[in-house]
């Protein structure tokens, strides 16, 4: 008997469905509702009850999923159906001929399509039999592939058996095998951990993991399957967008961003729509693809050689090129933290010509062996700051010398410090360090902190450059005259500036902890801080005990704050900063009382137009608020912006609340 008291038989059978469906809900829905521990010890029963009842195990059990050891190699595979190519456009003109031309040759005024993001994969044929997983064979070159069936079974996204009960006695589906970016970043590091040869790119990466000839280290890659069609339509509707929505429920993925449009207009909304969304997607993409979306219409316009004539692929600029690294230069930061900089040859990339890259700390130009004359693949990855990805040693055409970060800082000689177990290297000259200082100011005057308009990084240059401001406070005694006289300033200017800086002093606590720049404290934190003790005083004198009793605040954090206070020159520009006028309102309630939304716990969902997602959590945590990723029996309510996920859906299963954007703001007000 099984420990619920029931036959293993029965028990085996409750546990497959149950992993399956939540299989179902992790790759298929994008929405989980077990964490990943009660996953895992489902998954371990079952492998113990097969274990001592062999004669249950089938083929299409979750266990099946862990690689078989090594193969001799690939047996080929001949596509029934060929797998095609997809025509490339790069620009709107080649989009709109594309739909000119399916306008024309079907004789309609306009045209429904389906778009979908275009992954940057490796394509796949899975056939199913009777529901079952029977094949699994890579593109190849169309016509005839390889034999992955034994690799892809590990993969959990991809079903081994299809739900529902209309599922065609026989489904060719095809798709993408991915690797997604955050997979990548964490199998590379173990790679170079265990002294092995890291991927270049997440598609490089999911190729290789797919070839393996053991397939149970194919097992252990963050693999994942997106289905963008199936080979033939018998037994599907007959509308692309239909099929889609049909393989979803047989539980097969299919990318969450696919959408029907309509005409020229609608495809390049999409195109923007997703290139927008590109940086915050986990796998990478290379464009979209559209479909003319009536099956009907498909057959009618036929295919020239491998590609049909009514899909098209559009491709986003490239995100990654080469270029030469002319030399590394080092930027000083607001805390004295040294990065070294790329000065590249100037490269197209990611849409936009770039001549300076991060190259993050010491430690990455050691470890990717960058040298300044090598050439550098070079990413920009959406509004991502660009950066280095490797050299390229293969065109090293000399011996270049290695670089070293300075033993002194370029901007004021003093010393450069690197704290052990820190990858970041540390300029010590504080503020006497110019560098830093004009980083300092120009965060003192950011938006989320004193919000000084017009005070920007052209002009805090020339004020620390011409010795006219040391410290923030240095900013209140400006004149007229002086601001009048610099470059690129003229009356007006200097009078705008003026009033800005005269509207900052009435500052709210928050703000102005976080204009303070004290190291690790976020305008988040700040905020907690500023609620907690109500009074700069009061925060200068507490003990790390105290402040490591306010939400946020560990350890390393507080004694940040204690040794920032501590440091008479930083009490120095507080006085400085009070006597020139700034002023804040003290706060003395309670901090409950200040945190009305406190004891309420939120999820959201789907995105919002007026603030970002993680705005809107911060802006709910700083009212007392706690925000998750599910929908429990402690939800007080969901939060559901456009395109919300199935986490609806379950909120209303439970009776729990589902607000929109306005009560959401409404909530903050
Ligand atoms: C990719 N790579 O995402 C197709 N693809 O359709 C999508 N590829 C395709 N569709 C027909 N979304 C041939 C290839």
């Amino acid at each position: 008997m099984a420990a619920d008291g029931r036959s293993p038989e029965a028990r085996v059978q409750t546990l497959r469905e149950q992993i399956e469906d939540h299989n179902y809900h992790y790759y298929v829905l994008d929405d989980p509702i077990v964490s990943d521990a009660e996953y895992d010890r489902l998954l371990r029963e079952l492998e113990d009850i097969e274990r001592e009842h062999p004669q249950l195990v089938t083929p299409d059990s979750p266990t099946q999923r862990v690689g078989a050891g090594p193969a001799e190699g690939f047996e080929p595979v001949a596509h029934d159906i060929p797998m095609l190519s997809l025509g490339n456009a790069f620009s709107d003109e080649e989009v709109s001929e594309f739909d000119r031309r399916i306008r024309d040759q079907l004789d309609v005024e306009s045209v429904h399509y389906c778009a979908e993001p275009k992954l940057d994969g490796v394509a796949i044929a899975l056939r199913y039999q009777n529901g079952l997983l029977e094949l699994a064979a890579t593109r190849g070159d169309g016509r005839t592939g390889e034999n992955v069936t034994s690799n892809v079974r590990t993969i959990r996204a991809v079903p081994l058996k299809l739900r529902g009960h209309n599922v065609p006695e026989r489904l060719e589906v095809r798709g993408e095998i991915v690797m997604t970016r955050s997979g990548f970043e964490r199998l590379n590091a173990r790679l170079a951990d265990a002294g092995e040869k890291t991927f270049v790119n997440p598609r490089n990466a999911a190729s290789g993991s797919l070839r393996q000839l053991d397939s149970s280290v194919t097992a252990t890659r963050p693999l994942h399957f997106f289905c963008y069609g199936a080979a033939t339509s018998d037994g599907l509707p007959d509308r692309h967008w239909d099929i889609l929505e049909q393989l979803r429920e047989f539980g097969i993925p299919v990318s969450a961003e696919a959408r029907r449009v309509d005409g020229f207009d609608g495809l390049l909304e999409y195109y923007e729509t997703i290139g927008r969304k590109r940086g915050e997607l986990d796998y990478d993409i290379d464009g979209v693809v559209y479909k003319v979306n009536d099956l009907d219409q498909q057959r009618e316009m036929g295919q020239v050689s491998r590609a049909p004539r009514w899909a098209l692929a559009h491709k986003f600029p490239a995100q990654e090129e080469i270029t030469r690294l002319l030399d590394i230069d080092v930027q000083v930061g607001r805390t004295g933290a040294l990065t070294p900089v790329a000065r590249l040859e100037p490269v197209f990339v990611g849409g936009v010509t770039v001549t300076n890259a991060t190259l993050h700390n010491a430690d990455e130009v050691r470890r990717k062996d960058v040298r300044p004359g090598d050439y550098v693949v070079v990413r920009r990855a959406g509004d991502v700051i660009p950066e280095v990805v490797r050299s390229v040693p293969e065109r090293r055409e000399s011996d270049l010398k290695a670089w070293a970060m300075p033993a002194e800082c370029p901007e004021c000689g003093s010393a450069v410090e690197q704290v052990e177990g820190e990858a970041v290297a540390r300029c010590t000259g504080g503020l006497v360090c110019p560098a830093q200082r004009k980083r300092a100011l120009e965060h003192f005057a950011s938006r989320k902190a004193m919000d000084i308009d017009g005070l920007g990084s052209r002009l805090i240059e020339q004020l620390v450059d011409h010795d006219l401001v040391h410290s923030p406070a240095d900013l209140y005694r400006l004149d007229h005259e002086t601001l009048a006289g610099l470059d690129r300033m003229a009356g007006k200017s200097a009078d705008n500036l003026l009033e800005a800086l005269e509207t900052s002093k009435e500052a709210d606590l928050g703000r102005l902890l976080f204009a303070l720049g004290i190291r690790e404290v976020g305008e988040v934190t700040a905020q907690h801080l500023a609620r907690h003790f109500g009074a700069l005083e009061r925060l200068a004198e507490a003990g790390v005990e105290e402040l490591e009793s306010v939400r946020d605040v560990g350890p390393v954090m507080a004694r940040h704050i204690r040794a920032f206070f501590d440091e008479p020159h930083n009490r120095a520009v507080i006085e400085q900063l009070l006597a020139v006028g700034v002023r804040y309102e003290v706060v003395t309630a309670a901090e409950d009382e200040e945190q009305p939304l406190a004891g309420c716990t939120y999820v959201l969902t789907g995105s919002l137009s007026k603030r970002t997602r993680s705005e809107a959590k911060a802006a709910l945590e700083a009212r007392g608020a706690r925000v998750t990723g599910s929908v429990s029996g402690s939800t007080t309510a969901v939060i559901a912006g456009s395109e919300p996920g199935s986490k609806i859906e379950r909120a209303r299963e439970k009776g729990i609340d589902v607000l929109d954007e306005d009560d959401l703001e409404r909530l903050l007000a």
